[in-house]
């Protein structure tokens, strides 16, 4: 299925058509600072800047800046910018895990909002440069929170709310917070999550921590430690409507966004003011080609990067309105996702093709039920999109009449760098398709060789763009390792890509150790280290798997120490360990009991021979004669589970 479809008519006004697009590419390439500069006038600055981009990856001089000498707020961009010509447009749908559980939020109540909660965090001593951490559900008063915390110049770290209270507790340990948001529970699936409990359990680990605002959603009982936890709604009280904006330099830290690499623990991504805000701002409106009144809806938590960048700020900074959803695609039933767009009259939908992949399951008819009328355009991201999945999108969802996006981009990234532009790029299913101005892909052999023309490699990019994460929080040496040590020069994705002789980009995966589990990363490190700090086990390795609705899925496998027997109940005991240590995203789907691994004479794991017996590929496991021990292989093809 490797048909075009061609974009959608083209002449649609205000939209950017094919040639708009190849003149804005080549502008942002040769004259990238004027490109800029120009862009950047799409949000509102205080203190307008004069430099554009000051960037090298290279070791000697490695900086990455963009607008340095600008100042801006975020929450004005998000919020007071709209109140002269849209302030009583709503800003914020949100919708309860009940279908129909629904709130409405325009721009003037969402200012009022933003400026109460930043009064509250005042009052509990936050300034510019704190650090605060939010454990929260897909509530409206997390986005307020958000930009509450823009607004004062804190620091946000969002920590998701499936993590577990140790997940939690070394986020809120790593970046020093000071302060917590949460609620007392969230409700998921009908489902009640004990979100104040688990900030209690971790707080036993985090001494740094001197308060805990909690919001009230469900009524659920939770305990209270007098003198460190607080309600929002008594802390509220008398506060005013008014909080001025901080004047931050664009370079100033925005937010902390925890995620797994392919080794050692968690990486807080940070991100900046002005480039970020730049880069959000124009891959919504160009992306999503948003017009004045649409209804948007991405489905992504705001414990993601999507739902930050293309939940909160991308949409809001575009004066949009945002749907936040606080439920699942299949709850009460499969046919959520399609009766929400009916009742909301949503225009443009954004989810992952993990979603995509469970409800194609179900069958078209949870589907054709309702009209889908609204919509216009489709989006997906997070993993790759299998052809079949983007034509059932495309085809039942959208009945064919609306283009689909695929948009590949990372945490690290800051918002979307190779996507459709709907009204000038022709669609090809399971292909990202081309560079957004001003992003500059690479593929490169591994001794980092560009590669040219229709090819396969390793993606690099080769210049800077203003969204790019500027650092890892505590670690800069870490982030220069990380990034931009193995090609020189270049920001190494640690994707893998196929470009195709249209100059097409179609992302192939992790060429690192890192799992896409729906569209969720993990490194394979962390479910590692949980397993082997259960008493009963020796050593662990984790390798991705095929799955079908998940994209991949966790294969663990583990020895455990002498004396110790493998049993069912100790699997499930096993499984169980991880949800907890980790959260339920890190349970391993399958879990096999190895009395020996596969390893090099100088002690490594062979994790090429591990994937593809986890893979069902044994009938080529390559070269095992480096092994200390063939004879292991053997045992592991036998009894490796299905
Ligand atoms: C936004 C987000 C990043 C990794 C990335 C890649 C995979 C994301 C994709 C895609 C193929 C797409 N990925 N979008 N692969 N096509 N459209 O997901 O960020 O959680 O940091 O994950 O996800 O492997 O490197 P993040």
């Amino acid at each position: 299925m490797t048909e075009t479809i061609h974009a959608a008519p083209t002449g649609v006004e205000g939209s950017i058509d094919r040639a708009d697009y190849e003149r804005q590419y080549r502008a942002s390439v040769e004259d990238s600072d004027a490109y800029w500069r120009d862009q950047a006038q799409a949000i509102d600055w205080i203190t307008p800047f004069r430099q554009v981009q000051d960037t090298s990856f290279n070791e000697a001089d490695f900086r990455i800046r963009w607008f340095a000498d600008g100042e801006l707020n975020v929450s004005v961009n998000c919020v007071d910018r709209h109140l002269a010509t849209r302030g009583d447009q709503v800003a914020i749908v949100w919708e309860g895990d009940e279908p129909g559980e629904t709130r409405s939020i325009t721009y003037r109540e969402l200012h009022r909002d933003v400026c109460r909660f930043a009064n509250v965090l005042k009052d509990l001593g936050a300034k510019k440069g704190d650090r605060i951490t939010l454990y929260l559900p897909m509530i409206a008063e997390a986005a307020a929170a958000m930009l509450a915390c823009t607004r004062i110049g804190a620091i946000h770290s969002i920590v998701f709310g499936g993590f577990s209270p140790d997940s939690l507790a070394n986020r809120i340990q790593d970046c020093d917070s000071r302060i917590v948001i949460t609620a007392d529970e969230g409700c998921r699936g009908g489902k009640r999550i004990p979100l104040k409990a688990n900030v209690d359990k971790a707080l036993a680990q985090c001494p740094s921590v001197e308060h805990v605002l909690v919001i009230r959603r469900t009524g659920g009982d939770v305990a209270f430690t007098e003198g460190r936890d607080i309600w929002l709604h008594d802390a509220l009280q008398g506060v005013s409507d008014d909080c001025a904006p901080e004047p931050m330099n664009a370079e100033d830290p925005l937010f902390i966004l925890y995620t797994s690499g392919s080794t050692g623990k968690p990486k807080g991504v940070l991100h900046t003011t002005g480039g970020y805000l730049v880069w959000v701002t124009k891959t919504f409106r160009d992306v999503f080609d948003y017009r004045d009144g649409e209804v948007y809806w991405c489905t992504a938590d705001i414990g993601w990067v999507t739902g930050h960048s293309y939940v909160v700020y991308g949409p809001l900074a575009n004066g949009a309105t945002t749907v936040m959803f606080d439920g699942v695609p299949n709850y009460p039933d499969h046919a959520r996702l399609w009766e929400t767009i009916d009742r909301l009259g949503v225009n443009i939908l954004y989810t992952a093709p993990t979603a995509i992949r469970a409800l194609m399951r179900e069958g078209k008819d949870w589907v054709t039920k309702y009209s889908r009328r609204s919509l216009r355009l489709l989006g997906t991201v997070g993993e790759p999109i299998n052809p079949e999945a983007w034509d059932w999108y495309h085809r039942v969802v959208g009945d064919g009449r609306c283009p689909v996006v695929d948009t590949w981009w990372q945490t690290e990234t800051g918002g979307m760098l190779i996507a459709p532009l709907p009204y000038a790029t022709d669609l090809k299913p399971g292909s990202a398709t081309k560079p957004l101005p001003g992003v500059q892909p690479q593929l490169v052999d591994t001794e980092g060789k560009v590669l040219e023309g229709a090819t396969e490699g390793n993606l690099v990019i080769a210049d800077s763009w203003p969204g790019q994460m500027r650092t890892v929080w505590g670690d800069h040496d870490r982030f220069f390792q990380t990034y931009f040590s193995t090609y020189p020069g270049k920001y190494f994705t640690g994707d893998g890509c196929r470009r195709d002789a249209d100059g097409y980009y179609w992302i192939t995966g992790r060429v690192d150790d890192v799992i896409n589990v729906s569209g969720h990363r993990m490194g394979t490190a962390e479910v590692e280290s949980a397993l082997v700090a259960h008493a009963k086990v020796a050593e662990a390795a984790v390798v991705g798997m095929p799955h079908e609705v998940k994209g991949q899925g966790i294969y663990a496998y583990v020895t455990l120490n002498a004396g110790e027997e493998p049993s069912e109940e100790l699997r499930t005991e096993l499984r169980q360990w991880v949800r907890q240590e980790i959260g339920p995203i890190a349970s391993p789907d399958a879990l096999q009991f190895a009395p020996g691994l596969p390893k090099t004479r100088s002690g490594k794991i062979m994790r090429r021979i591990l994937r593809k017996i986890a893979e069902n590929d044994v009938g080529n496991l390559g070269d095992t004669s480096t092994l200390a021990d063939p004879a292991v292989v053997n045992t592991l093809v036998a009894e490796r589970v299905r």
